[in-house]
């Protein structure tokens, strides 16, 4: 709830009560709805997006935005995050402290009413940059109503105070439970089982985004500590989306120190740190209000313009071109690039179909601005930064011809081959896109039961063989000559690059199917680094699966069933009791053509795992870490990892 909508409760503000449409002293603007939160537990998906583990975990978002809220504002410095035995989370801050007074019409506390009613639609926050777009924003009350209990602690006024909830309905009155020389709020909550399909937490999942947080808000103190596993982790940075870039960059060898800036215009705060290094691949994260915007937006937008701008014109003026009509293209500026961006903007609008894309047009403008004259500024400062930066950017420059002539190949070999598609694809023979799946399966073996399992009409099949090539180290040019990912390109039809086009996709979905073994993971962490890298979008629409095949089959004379993990096996090898055959399954080519059907392709029993951008981004993180040029980092954190770097073998 915003600071505003509360003061104007304690001050008894009548655009607050429901009923203030013939009260014209108000314009629509300014009208805050209150209501109960019985849509929340009826809707759940409305307010907090799924039942599932994305909106479990985002209940912890939810509140801990609320305290980053508190520390955009100035108030707060320490934010900690508790993960109890009993699956309940604790986030305790040291702000003001949600105001406790009562109100004179409600003749309740500010605080019974900050967490019993759904608040919607008002627009007090001009001056303030909250957490508000996509999903969060809906405010504390939410996480109340999908808790089976809540209890809120406030330390304000010289005293502590503490309410009791029940899935929303205060169970007990705002009590005085001592005195306190401190302000601050301390929330713990148990997600409601009713509601969820399961209430606990991964911790990475809350860790890396706690430690964004702490990246985005420099200075403030993040600690998330777990008394499940007594793992803990603390995050603060003072030095905010620098460190970020410094930390993105830390097993790659860089050209020149960070850039950053930070600047405030018309109301808007626009920070950007930039880095180049030596690789080929670009990593941009741009966020506004803190949630990253992963389709990009305006703050992108005018980011790019400048930096295209900026970087030629420094060119020119250093006569680093043969040719006078010579330019480098923003593709040119790619290779190599760690950009991270932060727009702080007062009413965020979120667009696209993630609502992961800044709307708000006059960002632009002013991030072009900003940045722009910044980065001339530095550019003409750092003459040695300059002059790496330019010829990373001519290296780039240089190699675009040869990187069209082997996309040139590309096409010119399949137009060779008499169809468009490569003689290992077993295309489906719909037509309808949104029906067709394509397959892209480990192995040449595994391949040829699939094909012989599949459902012709829209399954298509490509076996990949071998190990798909290092997209880490390789730059596009070099990509573009691994036949395999010449297959799947062809096979997809977007083609890449400059040229990718997500609207010529043959297929609605793309299922990756590979051994849970070792390679598996491997080839899976490969295509998901080259799609997140060259495919983005297709990831961010939610075409990118992975195949469930089972581990083990389980049998008693004639009753199978399959078990797809080890809880999963436990619980089957207990209800057959004695006397159970087991089998592990160490591939996919161990399976006949009808169990593979049956366990892992038939739409009606198979599961699918959807690959969310969240899940590329780690993937691709794993990837830069374990096949990076600097051997320590990944030395040490194969130690820090045993277990999973035994799983991926390197
Ligand atoms: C409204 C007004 C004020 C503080 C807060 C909300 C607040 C809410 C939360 C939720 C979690 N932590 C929080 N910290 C603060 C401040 C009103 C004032 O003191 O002027």
């Amino acid at each position: 709830m915003s600071e505003e909508v509360l003061k104007k409760m304690l001050e008894g503000d009548k655009s607050l009560l429901k009923d203030n449409s013939k009260d014209t002293s108000y314009s629509a603007e300014n009208i805050q709805v209150l209501e109960g939160l019985e849509p929340v537990r009826k809707r759940p998906g409305m307010y907090i997006g799924s039942t599932g583990p994305r909106g479990l975990h985002h209940l912890v978002y939810e509140i801990v935005d609320n305290s980053i809220d508190e520390a955009m504002a100035g108030f707060c410095k320490n934010i900690k995050v508790i993960f109890h035995n009993d699956n309940s989370v604790t986030v305790e801050d040291d702000g003001r402290g949600i105001p406790i007074a009562e109100h004179t019409k409600y003749k309740k506390s500010a605080l019974t009413i900050a967490l019993t009613m759904l608040h919607a639609g008002g627009k007090f926050d001009k001056n303030t940059y909250k957490v508000s777009g996509g999903l969060h924003g809906v405010g504390a009350s939410v996480v109340n109503a999908l808790s089976e209990k809540l209890v809120a602690v406030v330390k304000r006024d010289g005293k502590m105070v503490r309410q009791e909830f029940c899935r929303g309905a205060e169970t007990t009155p705002v009590q005085i439970i001592g005195d306190s020389s401190e302000t601050g709020t301390i929330i713990t909550f148990h997600p409601d089982p009713q509601i969820f399909e399961s209430i606990i937490f991964d911790y990475e999942t809350i860790s890396s985004r706690l430690r964004e947080l702490a990246f985005l808000n420099k200075g403030v103190s993040i600690l998330l500590s777990d008394e499940r596993s007594g793992i803990s982790d603390q995050y603060l940075y003072k030095g905010g989306i620098k460190e970020f870039v410094e930390h993105l960059n830390k097993n790659k060898q860089v050209l020149h120190p960070v850039f950053f800036v930070e600047k405030e215009k018309d109301g808007v705060i626009i920070e950007v740190a930039l880095q180049y290094n030596t690789t080929y691949s670009e990593q941009i994260y741009s966020f506004a209000n803190n949630i990253n915007t992963h389709e990009g937006g305006s703050h992108l937008t005018g980011f790019r313009t400048a930096l295209t701008r900026t970087i030629n014109s420094y060119a020119d003026k250093q006569k680093s071109f043969k040719s006078d009509e010579a330019k480098f293209t923003s593709d040119d500026m790619r290779e190599g690039l760690t950009v991270v961006i932060s727009a702080k903007v007062p009413e965020p609008q979120f667009e696209g179909q993630t609502k992961t894309k800044l709307g708000n047009s006059i960002i632009k403008g002013i991030t072009e601005t900003i940045f722009g004259e910044s980065f001339t500024a530095y550019l003409e400062e750092h003459p040695h930064a300059g002059k790496a930066i330019i010829t990373k950017c001519l290296d780039a420059f240089n190699a675009r011809e040869a990187a069209r002539k082997a996309k040139d190949l590309v096409r010119r070999k399949s137009l060779l081959e008499g169809s468009r598609l490569p003689g290992k694809l077993a295309d489906c023979s719909s037509k309808n896109v949104e029906e067709c799946e394509l397959y892209l399966v480990e192995g040449d073996s595994a391949g040829g039961s699939c094909k012989m399992a599949r459902k012709r009409e829209f399954q298509a099949i490509l076996p990949l063989k071998g190990k798909v090539i290092n997209v880490e180290k390789a730059r596009l040019v070099k990509v573009l000559k691994n036949e395999e990912i010449i297959n799947m390109i062809t096979a997809l039809g977007t083609s890449i690059g400059e040229d990718f086009d997500a609207k010529k996709l043959r297929y609605g979905k793309i299922i990756i199917m590979t051994d849970a073994d070792v390679d598996g993971n491997h080839i899976t962490c490969l295509l998901l680094t080259f799609f997140y890298r060259h495919m983005k979008e297709l990831i961010v629409q939610g075409r990118i699966y992975l195949a469930q095949p089972p581990l083990y089959k389980l049998w008693k004379g004639k009753n199978v069933v399959y078990a797809y993990d080890e809880k999963n096996r436990e619980s089957s090898e207990k209800s057959f009791g004695e006397g159970v055959n087991i089998q592990r399954y160490k591939g996919l080519g161990e399976m006949n053509p009808e169990q593979l059907w049956e366990t892992t392709m038939n739409p009606d029993s198979r599961t699918l795992k959807k690959i969310t951008i969240e899940d590329a981004i780690v993937a691709d993180e794993l990837f830069t870490r374990l096949m990076g040029d600097d051997v320590e980092p990944r030395k040490e954190f194969i130690m820090a990892h045993a277990k999973e770097a035994v799983m991926l073998d390197v």
